[in-house]
C-alpha cells in the first residue's frame, strides 16, 4: 500500500536478515512489506557467487566488476527516474521483473528531491497513483516488458524506467560509459554543488528528507572547494574542446536507425525484439490496477515526524532545489558558466 507520493528510500527501513528471508518478507509479521537488497556492487557478493558473472558475451570483455546486483521480494520497485550516466544493460537471472519505459522527452515532472548523484526521479507515482490524471500527458508514450530469467534489456540512455518485482528475483545489470557521460558530470557536479549550498547549516533530521540515505553530500569547505575545481576543470576542457584524459573506455552514443533496426530483427528475430508501446488503455489498466494500492491514511508521509517549522523548511527547500536543479536550468547554468565565466 502507498499514499499519494513515490515511496522514496529514506522512508525505508534497514535490517539485518538472512538472503533466504529477503524474499520471503511476511513471514515473522503479518504486515505488509517488501525487501529489497538491490543497487549494489558485486563486490558485497561471495566470491563462489560472482563465478561467471561479467558483460564479455554481450561484446564487453572489460565489463567484470562494474556491475550491480538487484535482489527483491515481489512489489519491491523503483520509483520512476532516469539515470544521468551510461547506457544501461539489464540482465534477468531469476524471477520476473515488470519494466515501464518511457522516451526522456516525455512529460513527466523531474524532481531532484530526493537527491542521488545520477538519478533524476518524477513526481508521479506509479506503484500506488492517488488517480490516472497524472499520467494524460504521458499515455501514449508508454512501453513496458516483463522481464524473465534469461532475458537481457537494453535501456537506452536516459529513458525515464520504473522497476517493480512481480515475484522474488534477481538481476543484474551495468552501466556502459558513453561520450555523453562526459556532459553529464558537468550538469551533475552543477547539481550538487547547488544541493551542498542549499542544504548548508540545514538540520540532520530535515536534510534526511532532501538527500537520499546511499548519497554523501560534500560538508566541509576542502571538500566543497574540491568540487569546484572538478567543476572548473571539467568546465575548461570543454571551452578548450579537449578530451578527457581516462582509462575509461567511453563509447559513442547513437540510436540505430530504423532501417537497421529492422534488419537487426529480420536477422535476430529469434532472440531479439523491441519493448513494445502500451496501447492507451493497457497502460490504463496498468494504472488503474496499481491504484487498488492506494491509501489515502498514508498520504503526507513525506513530513511525518518534523515539526511544524521544520516541514516549513523542508518544503521550502525541497521547492527550492527542484527549481533550480531542472535539468534544462542547469543546463543554462553551465552555458553561461562556459561563455561568460571562462577565464
Ligand atoms: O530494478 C530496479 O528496481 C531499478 C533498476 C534501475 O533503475 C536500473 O537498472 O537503472
Ligand atoms: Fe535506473
Amino acid at each position: 500500500m502507498g499514499g499519494d507520493n513515490p515511496q522514496w528510500e529514506w522512508q525505508r527501513t534497514k535490517m539485518e536478515m538472512k538472503m533466504q528471508d529477503i524474499c520471503r518478507p511476511n513471514i515473522h509479521s503479518n504486515a505488509e512489506r517488501w525487501n529489497s537488497f538491490s543497487y549494489r556492487n558485486i563486490a558485497l557478493l561471495p566470491q563462489p557467487c560472482r563465478r561467471g558473472i561479467n558483460f564479455a558475451s554481450f561484446g564487453f570483455p572489460e565489463v567484470d566488476e562494474d556491475i550491480t546486483f538487484w535482489i527483491g521480494s515481489a512489489q519491491a520497485h523503483t520509483p520512476c527516474h532516469y539515470d544521468t550516466y551510461g547506457c544501461n544493460i539489464v540482465v534477468q537471472v531469476f524471477g520476473r521483473k515488470s519494466w515501464t519505459l518511457l522516451p526522456p522527452d516525455a512529460k513527466l515532472t523531474s524532481v531532484r528531491i530526493p537527491y542521488e548523484e545520477s538519478s533524476v526521479y518524477c513526481k508521479e507515482n506509479f506503484y500506488s497513483p492517488a488517480s490516472y490524471s497524472q499520467f494524460t500527458k504521458v499515455e501514449n508514450d508508454v512501453y513496458q516488458v516483463i522481464l524473465e530469467p534469461g532475458m537481457a534489456l537494453v535501456v537506452p540512455p536516459r529513458w525515464w524506467h520504473y522497476v517493480e518485482t512481480l515475484e522474488p528475483a534477481l538481476n543484474f545489470n551495468t552501466w556502459l560509459s558513453l561520450e555523453t557521460d562526459v556532459d553529464s558530470l558537468i550538469s551533475e557536479c552543477i547539481t550538487k554543488l547547488m544541493v551542498q549550498d542549499l542544504c548548508d547549516e540545514v538540520a540532520e533530521n530535515v536534510k534526511n528528507r532532501i538527500i537520499n540515505p546511499n548519497e554523501e553530500l560534500l560538508t566541509t569547505t576542502t571538500s566543497i572547494d574540491k568540487s569546484y575545481s572538478i567543476l572548473n576543470y571539467l568546465l575548461n576542457q570543454k571551452r578548450t574542446k579537449k578530451q578527457q584524459r581516462t582509462d575509461l573506455k567511453r563509447y559513442s552514443c547513437h540510436y540505430l536507425a530504423s532501417d537497421a533496426f529492422s534488419r537487426l530483427v529480420d536477422e535476430c528475430g529469434s532472440f531479439v525484439s523491441p519493448v513494445k508501446k502500451l496501447n492507451q488503455t493497457d497502460f490504463y489498466h496498468f494504472i488503474a490496477g496499481n491504484h487498488a494500492r492506494y491509501d489515502s491514511s498514508l498520504n503526507g508521509g513525506n513530513y511525518s515526524g518534523l515539526t511544524a517549522d521544520e516541514t516549513e523548511q523542508a518544503i521550502r527547500l525541497r521547492n527550492l532545489v527542484n527549481v533550480c536543479c531542472k535539468p534544462d536550468v542547469v543546463k543554462s547554468i553551465e552555458t553561461t558558466l562556459l561563455d561568460e565565466y571562462s577565464e
